[in-house]
């Protein structure tokens, strides 16, 4: 997107237009947008400084003398009674403090403002006479949308008919959307039908309003919410706010959004903002910024308008979460059970905040399903703190000499065959003693939840490895405070101080011992529960599928994989090593009171608990008969949350399930 330096303004304003001109039609006729948001507004703006700079350059024909874009030739047109705004944006909180002293200023007073949820899906206004739907239309250029009547009819949760006494004539005005939890069973069913997959639910909403056949609508099942009325007439009542409105159209049967709320302060509208870029994730449907109205609606007619967005309201866009670039090759990392998981090796991109050059790429299935080719222009999305991970290709800007990946069929790190599982997604290194695994599994059981063996990290496991002093977890034991020192940037004391490290580890039991081992599915909580259950490893390592399946909280694919893992001789060796080491193996069993008082109910943990670790906590819970699960489910009786509970403690929400602290688990317990 570079104008060359020395071309006259003319010039520039004139490529500006073009490539506003280019994006307007991707976006809205094609539906198949070319560039993100944030680079639209950028050029937008651009060009809006150039023609304040030279006035003579805004022709009526430049976008910036219009909204939006001409409608596309296959629907007719839909006229608005009265005009459809747009909304100016605030991208961050100087912006809404100057929007909030511009408005004060108009009125001469600091006003009441309302918050609302922005949705984003597309705008749309719905005609009702004497109460009944006759008619909806997209925004358009906010004059003229194009009319898409069948399709509107086909989203459920818009009235046919109003409640209560409807007014003579009504246009209701709100966004079409698609739920996330819709948009996922959409792209599953795509796929597996060999389909393309949407890249995110406002085009899958988009496509899906535009349908010339009204039965690909209703397979889409659009959702809908409204906010705002067009023409309005013959009514009994006039809400006088914002507020009242949403009230209203509430009575007369539309799905309104809950979250709306009244803030009599700006430091209000803040902290709305706020709370909702960080609690996005916690609804179920798309949300890219909020928007603030003042509320009382006289003020609003009294504020008016400067030219198409209204002064009396303004949108607070969230910090964007996907960003372009490319994609420049695909490396691949070796997990310490041998899975190959490749990555994106990215052009460094500024996202949220940080910058991001490497992204997931989950497995080769999900690559080859997405078509994501090194050379790409790729999306790249980054949620929360979440890793990032490469949504799909830009087509259009695929480069011809883009390659398609393919796996490797030996190990990267130690050239050993390749084996891929007929019924699962990844490939595997068949080696086990290949050096990534070998260093993984040996950081894995010194870090801090396993055996906690302080001084051996990444770099010392890495150094261990490479000069064979370890090739199994095992070996730790062996080794000699003399060979540590010889290791580059390792003196005497420092080896002196990870032996002693290696000897106190042999002290930390059984349950920290099995989530050290990396047995697949066994983390922390199920070694506290294996470890209880069985009180040594021998008795563990005797029991069959079965026996491990009847232990509570212990499912079928955790059994299998436990008895799998004792069924081999070199694990055993391991494990008989350890113990002539002097590696504790034993745990003080659990008596299980059947009948406690947590029988029968259910319980997922989330977060840090103050005092309580996790697997304390679900040791204290299945010793009183409860149950603990991974995940929250209609089924989970309570959520215990501690700090930072993210995505379980928002479903639990979502589910209205009971949320305790680590008090109200100890009130159960009874004590
Ligand atoms: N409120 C979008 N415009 C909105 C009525 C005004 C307005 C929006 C809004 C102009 C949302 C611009 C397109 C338009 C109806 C014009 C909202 C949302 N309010 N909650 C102030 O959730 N996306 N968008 N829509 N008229």
């Amino acid at each position: 997107m570079t104008t060359k330096q020395k071309a006259s303004p003319a010039e520039r304003a004139r490529a500006l237009r073009e490539q506003i001109e280019d994006a307007n039609y991707r976006y809205y006729v094609l539906d198949d947008p070319a560039i993100s948001d944030a680079e639209y507004d950028r050029l937008f703006h651009g060009l809006l400084l150039l023609e304040e700079e030279h006035p003579e350059l805004a022709t009526p024909d430049s976008p910036t003398q219009r909204v939006g874009a001409s409608a596309s030739s296959e629907f007719s047109p839909y006229p608005h009674r009265v005009p459809m705004l747009s909304l100016g944006n605030a991208f961050d909180e100087d912006d809404l403090r100057a929007f909030d002293t511009r408005v004060a200023k108009l009125a001469g007073m600091s006003p009441v403002y309302v918050c609302e949820l922005k949705i984003d899906g597309l705008a749309v206004s719905l005609r009702y006479e004497r109460g009944r739907l006759v008619s909806g239309g997209t925004r358009g250029d906010g004059a003229v949308g194009e009319d898409v009547t069948p399709n509107i009819r086909t989203i459920r949760t818009v009235p046919m008919n109003l409640r209560d006494t409807p007014p003579a004539l009504l246009d209701v005005r709100g966004e079409v959307y698609l739920s996330k939890s819709a948009f996922e069973k959409l792209n599953e069913a795509r796929a597996a039908r060999g389909e393309p997959v949407f890249a995110n639910p406002r085009n899958a909403a988009s496509g899906g309003l535009r349908q010339k056949d009204p039965r690909l609508t209703a397979e889409r099942r659009l959702s809908f919410f409204a906010y705002a009325i067009g023409a309005f007439e013959g009514a009994k009542k006039h809400p006088p706010t914002q507020f009242e409105l949403l009230a209203y159209l509430r009575e007369l049967g539309f799905p309104v959004n809950r979250n709306a709320q009244r803030c009599a302060s700006l430091d209000d509208v803040l902290a709305y903002c706020r709370r909702w870029e960080a609690e996005r994730e916690s609804v179920d449907y798309e949300i890219d910024g909020v928007v603030i109205k003042v509320d009382d609606l006289a003020l609003q007619s009294e504020l008016g308008f400067a030219g198409r967005e209204p002064r009396w309201a303004i949108a607070f866009k969230f910090r964007a979460r996907e960003a372009r670039t490319k994609l420049l090759d695909i490396g691949i990392n070796v997990s310490r059970a041998g899975k190959l998981n490749p990555f994106a090796m990215l052009e460094p991109v500024a996202l949220g905040g940080v910058t991001v050059e490497r992204a997931t790429l989950h497995n080769l299935d999900d690559i080859r399903r997405k078509d994501i080719r090194i050379g790409d222009t790729v999306i790249v999305h980054r949620a929360g703190d979440v890793i990032p991970y490469v949504v799909g290709p830009v087509l259009e800007l695929r480069p011809k000499n883009a390659r398609v990946f393919k796996m490797p069929d030996k190990c990267p790190v130690c050239g050993s065959a390749i084996d891929q599982p007929e019924d699962d997604v990844f490939s595997y290194c068949t080696n086990v003693a290949c050096p990534a695994q070998v260093t993984e599994r040996i950081r894995h059981y010194c870090s801090r939840g396993a055996m906690d063996i302080e001084g051996v990290g990444d770099v010392l496991a890495n150094q261990l490895v490479d000069a064979d002093l370890c090739r199994d977890v095992a070996d730790l034991y062996d080794l000699a405070v003399e060979e540590l020192s010889e290791l580059p940037r390792m003196g005497e004391k420092s080896a002196q101080n990870v032996v002693e490290n290696i000897e106190a580890s042999k002290r930390r039991g059984l349950a920290r011992l099995l989530s050290a081992l990396n047995i697949r599915f066994v983390g922390g909580q199920n070694a506290a529960l294996l470890a209880g259950a069985f009180g040594s490893i021998d008795a563990l390592a005797a029991a069959s599928e079965e026996e491990l399946s009847a232990i509570p909280g212990i499912g079928p694919q955790i059994a299998e994989s436990v008895a799998f893992f004792f069924d081999r001789p070199q694990n055993l060796k391991v494990i008989e090593r350890l113990k002539k080491h002097g590696v504790d193996v034993t745990a003080p069993k659990r008596k299980v009171v059947a009948a406690g008082p947590l029988a029968g109910k259910t319980f997922v943990l989330t977060g840090t608990l103050p005092n309580l670790t996790r697997e304390a906590a679900s040791e204290s819970i299945v010793a009183a008969g409860g149950k603990v699960s991974g995940s929250v489910s209609k089924k989970t009786d309570y959520v215990v949350a501690g700090e930072e509970g993210g995505s379980k403690l928002a479903k639990a929400r979502d589910l209205r399930v009971t949320i305790l602290d680590e008090g109200g688990l100890r009130k159960l317990l009874g004590g």
